[in-house]
């Protein structure tokens, strides 16, 4: 999983029956890559704003299993937005995305499945030091979105 890996949405099974719907994630099967770690995020204030980072290596598939959220994804060059709002899609964001996720319905619950283990090292934290990460990219990966 590199860069030049779109950023796309994912549609995972879906098992309905009278007591309700079941959905399931198997790594390399139905996300592109074997999972290493999986994080969520809950009891996000009205108006708060998360992200606002990128990865170098980690790839994320970001699910809103609750409510509602929109994450907005940049390569430096173009914006994208995505609400998710869907308990069976996830968003894929490849590595070397900046992403942004705001406008949180109460109740949202994200579950975020990672292709990497927690490596602080691997965070781009502030936006000129992503340009400045875009701008040393080859030429042919400079714009992916
Ligand atoms: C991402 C977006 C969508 C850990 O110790 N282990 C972990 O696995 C994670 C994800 C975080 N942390 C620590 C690091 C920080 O001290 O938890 C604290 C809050 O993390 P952060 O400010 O990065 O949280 P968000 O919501 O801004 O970003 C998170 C993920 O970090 C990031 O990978 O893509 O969600």
């Amino acid at each position: 999983m590199n860069r030049l890996t779109k950023a796309a949405e994912i549609e995972f099974p879906k098992i309905c029956d009278p007591r309700g719907n079941l959905s399931f994630i198997e790594g390399s099967r139905h996300v592109p890559f074997p999972i290493k770690r999986v994080f969520y995020i809950y009891d996000v204030p009205g108006g708060e704003t998360r992200g606002a980072h990128a990865h170098r290596q980690c790839a994320e598939v970001l699910i809103a299993v609750a409510g509602s959220l929109e994450v907005r994804l940049t390569d430096g060059k173009k914006e994208v937005s995505y609400r998710l709002n869907r308990s069976n899609r996830g968003l894929l964001i490849p590595p070397g995305t900046w992403r942004t996720m705001h406008d949180f319905t109460t109740g949202t619950v994200v579950v975020a499945i990672c292709s990497r283990e927690y490596e602080e090292e691997d965070y781009i934290r502030d936006y000129e030091d992503f340009e400045r990460y875009v701008a040393a990219l080859p030429e042919d990966q400079k714009a992916i979105l």
